[in-house]
């Protein structure tokens, strides 16, 4: 089937169901809810929505343990929603990218129940052994569940039981799926966690702090293997692509999956630019320091074939309160995160909420979160005697629940008529689609203009990058092809700083109403986007 490779122009917004938009009040974000909300997308100017799992789940990592991958969460709407979802976004000239999730089902799925019968044909669709290895988990804590006389495998929750991908009926079984969904007109798949789905082997693991065991599934050939007769049995008879979360990978084991000879995936979510803040794992947060996130985004842009920008996710802490401040400089630094994650190389992601600059939530206790990672990462620490004030800062700063807040579309919420799933941040009352529409300097008009400047831009989608100046706080790189040179210069501190290279050239793009660059100085969080003077 003839590629459009609209993935190479487009823009993809991620939706987390749950959190967007409640049509019928029960406090729960549903598909109905989004379809009210596609004009609002169009109007932004994005053309991909990545939807997290809408799928049948009893919900112990919301939606990402699939106990059905044919049919709805009931919570969600039915498949008829779901129809006119598609529908309705490919009128409006919207793709939908659904989340394949496959390295492991839900344990209610038809396939485990069944599986936990040891003369089952389903046996084998799981992986079990008679007793564990050393292998510890995502969520800490052990990876096999005992059932009966033998145990089997879960990297993720109990309740998450990893499938057996050397079983071919597995691999049957979900390009049956993979087709399914397809052939409804899908644009193709975010892949979670793909590149840990294939274990080599189930011997012990060298111990780590973190994911001990993790050489016998991590970037395996045998995934190599899987993706490649996915692609050739799939995905190639669809105008469709998919785009990799791929945990600790590297650049090199990022080309392996992408390069176009490979045949794989068509780019990988990347986490080492996301892992600069933290020491070992992620609940160990340290400052900020914009000179090493700059280095790693200067090193994936240089070394990786096509790159999946992004700054936020369902997973991670919002961005304006990581990268940028929430605080003082939160319209500023916001707009600043905007021009830079959408004018590096690569497919921009925009997370829900990023575009009105939506900050980590405002729990007040531990028992407001409803993120499993969270909790079980709690009842650890509190087994490891962690003060319980050390306990809620550690969870409040990381928990991925600051970024499953429901998202703030006025001032008194506009999520839903009931009582949110999860708590609403109070401060919906000053950052709010509604105020943020009515105000031309606000961060959403900022993702406007910068979603319609990079649409018909030739160096933006497609020109090369290369790093011009980074410090400490000023990261300035090019984006250029023969006739033409566009630069982002990015103040990524509070302080006034000198802009340290010689540059002229004309302003597109100002967080601060900059005309030129006769002022050297760069004010806080100052983010400018030129045209190179002596371009073509
Ligand atoms: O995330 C996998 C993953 O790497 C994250 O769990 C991340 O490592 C973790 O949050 C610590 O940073 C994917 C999904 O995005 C996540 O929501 C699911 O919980 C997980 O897989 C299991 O499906
Ligand atoms: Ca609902």
């Amino acid at each position: 089937m003839k590629q459009s490779e609209i993935w190479k122009k487009g823009i993809v917004y991620q939706i987390y169901p749950r959190s967007f938009k409640d049509s019928n009040g029960d406090g729960i974000g549903d598909i109905q809810g989004i379809i009210s909300k596609l004009d609002y997308l169009k109007e932004l100017g994005v053309n991909i929505i990545w939807l997290s799992p809408v799928y049948c789940s009893p919900n112990d990592d919301h939606g990402y343990d699939i106990s059905d991958y044919m049919d709805i969460n009931p919570e969600y709407g039915t498949m008829e929603d779901m129809n006119e979802l598609i529908e309705k976004a490919k009128v409006k000239g919207l793709r939908i990218l659904m989340d394949l999730v496959i390295n492991h089902t839900s344990d209610e799925h038809p396939w485990f129940i069944e599986s936990k019968k040891p003369d089952s044909p389903y046996r084998d669709y799981y992986i079990w052994k008679d007793q564990p290895n050393n292998w510890s988990g995502f969520f800490s804590g052990s990876t096999w569940e005992k059932v009966g006389d033998s145990y089997y495998l879960h990297l993720f929750s109990k309740k998450q039981p990893d499938l057996n991908w050397k079983n071919p009926k597995v691999m049957e079984e979900i390009q049956k799926v993979m087709h399914f969904w397809l052939q409804k007109g899908i644009y193709g798949f975010r892949c979670d966690v793909i590149n840990i789905i294939y274990k080599t082997s189930l011997k012990n693991g060298k111990k780590h702090i973190a994911l001990t065991g993790k050489e016998h599934y991590h970037s395996q050939e045998g995934c190599h293997e899987i993706l490649r007769t996915l692609r050739k049995e799939v995905l190639d008879q669809y105008d469709a692509f998919t785009v990799g979360e791929t945990v600790l990978v590297t650049t090199k084991q990022a080309n392996d999956l992408i390069l176009p000879e490979r045949k794989e995936l068509n780019m990988v979510f990347a986490f080492e630019h996301m892992e600069v803040d933290q020491i070992n794992n992620k609940w160990f947060k340290t400052k900020f320091k914009p000179n090493k996130w700059m280095k790693v985004i200067s090193l994936w842009q240089q070394e990786v074939y096509w790159n999946a920008n992004y700054l936020g996710n369902h997973d991670q802490p919002r961005s304006v309160s990581r990268f940028g401040d929430d605080k003082v400089y939160h319209q500023e630094s916001a707009k600043m995160l905007a021009t830079l994650n959408l004018t590096l190389k690569g497919t921009p992601y925009v997370f829900e909420g990023e575009e009105i600059g939506m900050t980590d939530g405002d729990f007040k206790s531990i028992d407001e979160l409803m993120d499993i990672e969270s909790h079980r990462i709690n009842a650890l620490a509190k087994k490891l005697m962690f003060p319980k004030k050390i306990r809620y800062k550690m969870i409040m700063k990381t928990s991925r629940d600051n970024a499953r807040t429901p998202m703030q579309w006025h001032r008194n919420g506009g999520f839903t008529s009931g009582k949110p799933w999860l708590k609403m941040n109070e401060n919906t009352k000053v950052i709010n689609v509604e105020d943020n529409m009515k105000n031309p300097e606000s961060i959403y008009h900022h993702y406007r203009k910068l979603i319609a400047l990079r649409k018909n831009n030739e160096t933006l989608l497609n020109g090369s990058f290369k790093p011009l100046y980074m410090n400490k706080n000023i990261f300035i790189f090019s984006r250029y092809t023969k006739h033409d040179t566009l630069i982002t210069i990015s103040n990524m501190s509070s302080k006034i700083k000198k802009i340290p290279i010689d540059l002229s050239g004309e302003v597109m793009l100002s967080n601060y109403h900059r005309e030129n660059l006769d002022d050297k100085t760069l004010k806080a969080y100052e983010s400018i986007l030129i045209r190179k003077e002596d371009a073509q």
